[in-house]
């Protein structure tokens, strides 16, 4: 090699050795430990890759290479999600099939993150549109619903006229389609769904097992919202008193029974008609009809006024037998509780907006004190309960109970738990996508694929777009949809709806434990050396629907004794966001994506990577700015330069790494092979806590010192010991220029430098240079902490700020300032 920096050079030096050595295939190898380090599972889009996505890719790569550094065997696979509507819908604007659109996309994917050099096993990749993968996919929809969790049910769809296609929630805005504005209504179409209520309990205690950050918990516990209460019977009477009903209503505050001035069902209620009386008829009916436009999200809102209408009809209060109006208005949800609920205005915010609309009865029945003051907004907090018969003095939380069990012996209510969440919509009316392996017939109903048929084959088709009365384009493939039920074998059809991507998303980190398997979802013997995932690393804003679907299937398949374990990630990590210099997402239509590639093109791929590391924590968002990219550039070019003057002034002298230093040293080696020892111990720690921007400024650290130290007396042996650990810390970061060091400059030309353990440190070495500091507080010394010699002003503050003593000297008073004597003592100045 010569002496200039050529990072092309290196890098068409190494890739194609790296490959031809299998630097990074992983064997089901059971003598060592295994670590499973795994990205969400990418859809490939046509954009491409930005430097954006690189702040998932690069970091677990860089942590996949220390623990294989470290002595596990480490599985990191790649493979795509290349199903779905955004591929199906880019495919029908551009005419082309998506099967062909979608390889291209993962062949865009696969070629950048190979120029990123990231270290996943290839030989592993899968891809969801595969009918290997997808048979599995379908094999577990079967065994969802042999176990009766999967259903068919009516479920309303919001639908655009124009677009002719269903929309999702998110793409309605104010009752109007995202795209083309027309308003939307809803279409009844039969659906299937998967029970994932029945795992609420379990999907909510499983969380508190799991190593995955607070928010994501917190959002998991919301979305399935558990609600303990007390469902109340209140009886009504048809308008011609034919027929009595019962209404049951969810409440949480079966303390406030007392306060009910009113009863509230859903506009979709299916009492609402039957209670209506004729003249209330036309009023109901085009209430209902409008509230339908409306999505979930617009009725909650606690800012809109309250709308709602009278049905004419009045139900029985439980205890008292007082008769109270029955209103419909969309504040109440259908799909929650029982879709009705007691108005209680006196105590609670929604219903005391719609009392106060429609002129409706305020009865105070708790109170802070016991006495009755006029109130001028509701009272949300417990007290004492007034207005309410016998209870009348008994503080709220003992009465609310007592009122429950009076209702349960009357045969008037019992206890609830109710769950926000809902059934896991799995059917899509589109094409791109994984049919669902079931044959209607007539006589035997739905039927499930026998195994030994699977895959059910996506037909091959370019008539795919959506169709105007909502039923999926494979329903025209008639050829396909004719067939025979593998019951009676009776004329039959098959089920034409296609699965949504989320199904294909919620098991693939099984399917990496033996790609090419195909006596099953995955080969016993690695899915139970390989998992669960040890690491999983994605973006934050998947914190709910992919997550709580690949934990409820993981959790229907541990029942069904097919894995050993309840939850697949055992911890996660969220990478923040990287925004383009504009402050925006990054995006093609914006116009400000920058590219790994022309990074890489200018800087070379060590410099990308260790800048995408640099640029801020893992898990901060940041802003795309690379001007600093040149303190990388620079740092690289110094150490390559280093290396090459160790090379000619020192290197045949010294012996090769890992070799004894008996001859006894002088200060300034002592110092050396300290910083060494403390650099390695620093190391460590930031890579096994994912803290890679510290670890990139401690490298660059170190070699400034490094750098120093070449006018010190320094015998040569410990500046091949210095380069050699500067290079072992520094490949998982940068793997091109390490390598070049390593065996052009170092002489180990066997195997790689990636191959070749983490360095080891000696505590005792990382320690002794330790001091002691005083702290006083207010001149008076307080504590004492034993902190590194070299610590930074900043540092010590916090380190000081954060001792238990001083905290409780400064407890509730102002800080005013901070004095630091160097080496010796803090005074922490307070008011
Ligand atoms: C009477 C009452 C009095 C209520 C009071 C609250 C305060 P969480 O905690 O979220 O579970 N509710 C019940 N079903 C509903 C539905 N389908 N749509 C809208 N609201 C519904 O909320 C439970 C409370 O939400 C229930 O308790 C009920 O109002 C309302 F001082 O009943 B409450
Ligand atoms: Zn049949």
């Amino acid at each position: 090699m010569d002496g200039k920096y050529d990072f092309q050079k290196m890098e068409n030096k190494w890739r194609p050795y790296w490959s031809a050595i299998d630097l990074y295939k992983t064997g089901n190898d059971a003598g060592k430990p295994k670590y499973y380090i795994l990205d969400y599972f990418p859809y490939p889009s046509g954009d491409g890759l930005s430097v954006g996505h690189c702040r998932n890719y690069v970091p677990t790569c860089v942590s996949a290479r220390f623990m294989r550094k470290r002595g596990y065997n480490v599985l990191h696979p790649m493979g795509w999600d290349a199903f779905g509507l955004p591929a199906e819908n880019y495919a029908i604007e551009h005419g082309i099939h998506p099967s062909i659109t979608s390889a291209r996309h993962c062949a865009t994917y696969r070629r950048q993150m190979k120029l990123v050099e990231c270290s996943y096993d290839w030989s592993r990749e899968i891809s969801s549109t595969d009918p290997e993968y997808y048979r599995w996919t379908q094999w577990i929809f079967l065994l969802l619903f042999r176990r009766g969790l999967a259903y068919q049910s009516l479920g309303s769809q919001w639908w655009c006229s124009k677009d002719k296609t269903i929309l999702a929630n998110e793409q309605v805005i104010d009752g109007r389609c995202w795209r083309c504005g027309t308003l939307v209504s809803k279409k009844e179409l039969k659906q299937w769904y998967f029970r994932i209520t029945d795992y609420a309990e379990r999907l909510l205690d499983d969380l508190d097992g799991i190593d995955w950050p607070e928010p994501i918990k917190v959002m998991q516990r919301n979305w399935i919202g558990r609600s303990e209460g007390v469902e109340v019977i209140f009886s009504a009477e048809t308008p011609d008193q034919s027929q009595e009903v019962k209404i049951p209503v969810f409440t949480t505050r079966a303390d406030t029974l007392f306060g009910v001035t009113f009863l509230v069902l859903a506009p979709e209620h299916p009492l609402t008609k039957r209670l209506t009386t004729e003249g209330q008829r036309d009023q109901v009916t085009d209430y209902v009809e409008r509230a339908q436009r409306l999505t979930e999200i617009d009725r909650l809102a606690t800012d809109k006024s309250k709308s709602g209408v009278f049905t004419g009809s009045f139900a029985q209060h439980p205890i008292t037998g007082g008769q109270i109006p029955i209103w419909v208005a969309d504040y109440v949800l259908m799909g929650y509780g029982s879709g009705a609920v007691m108005g209680v205005p006196a105590h609670d915010s929604r219903d005391f907006a719609f009392a106060q609309t429609y002129n409706l009865p305020i009865v105070q029945v708790v109170s802070p004190d016991g006495n009755e003051h006029g109130l001028e907004a509701c009272y949300t907090e417990p007290g004492l309960m007034i207005n309410s018969g016998a209870y009348s003095g008994l503080s709220s939380t003992v009465g609310g109970r007592r009122v429950a069990a009076e209702l349960a012996e009357k045969g008037y209510g019992q206890e609830q738990i109710t769950y926000k969440m809902r059934d896991w919509l799995i059917s899509r009316q589109r094409y791109w996508g994984a049919p669902i392996p079931i044959i209607h017939c007539a006589e035997c109903g739905p039927v499930a694929v026998p195994a030994e048929d699977l895959p059910v084959l996506l037909p091959d088709t370019d008539d795919f777009a959506p169709t105007d009365d909502g039923r999926s384009p494979l329903a025209r493939v008639e050829s396909w949809v004719n067939t025979v039920c593998p019951k009676c074998d009776g004329p039959a059809r098959r089920e034409t709806d296609t699965m949504d991507g989320f199904a294909c998303s919620s098991w693939y980190f099984l399917r990496f434990a033996s790609p090419d398997y195909d006596a099953g979802l995955f080969e016993p013997e690695a899915m139970n050396y390989w998992l669960p995932v040890d690491t999983y690393v994605g973006g934050a804003e998947h914190a709910v629907m992919h997550l709580l679907y690949s934990r409820f299937w993981t959790k229907v398949m541990y029942d069904a004794e097919l894995l050993p374990f309840t939850e697949p990630f055992s911890q996660l990590r969220n990478q923040g966001v990287l925004h383009a210099a504009d402050g925006l997402r990054m995006s093609k239509s914006k116009g400000n994506v920058v590219t790994p590639d022309e990074v890489a093109a200018q800087h070379g791929t060590d410099a990308l990577r260790a800048f995408i590391l640099f640029i801020g924590p893992f898990d901060g968002d940041v802003i795309w700015n690379d001007t600093n990219i040149k303190g990388v550039d620079r740092f690289l070019e110094r150490y390559w330069k280093l290396a090459q003057e160790i090379k000619e002034d020192d290197m045949e002298i010294g012996p090769a790494y890992g070799q004894a230093q008996d001859s006894p040293l002088n200060p300034g080696e002592d110092a050396f092979r300290r910083e060494m020892h403390r650099t390695i111990k620093r190391l460590t720690g930031d890579y096994e806590q994912f803290k890679f921007n510290t670890a990139v400024a401690e490298l660059m650290r170190y070699l400034n010192f490094l750098v120093d130290q070449r006018r010190e007396q320094i015998r040569a042996s410990f500046w091949r010991q210095a380069l050699e650990t500067m290079t072992l810390l520094l490949c998982p970061i940068s793997p091109f220029i390490t390598e070049e060091i390593w065996q052009e400059v170092l002489g180990h030309t066997e195997g790689s430098v990636h191959q070749v353990p983490w360095p080891s440190f000696v505590e005792d070495l990382t320690r002794a240079e330790e001091i002691d500091i005083m702290v006083q507080i207010n001149g008076k010394l307080r504590d004492r902490v034993t902190v590194p010699a070299d610590i930074d002003d900043e540092q010590l503050i916090v380190l000081v700020l954060d001792r238990e003593k001083v905290k409780n000297y400064i407890n509730g008073k102002q800080l005013r300032q901070t004095v630091i004597v160097p080496q010796r003592l803090v005074n922490v100045v307070v008011s």
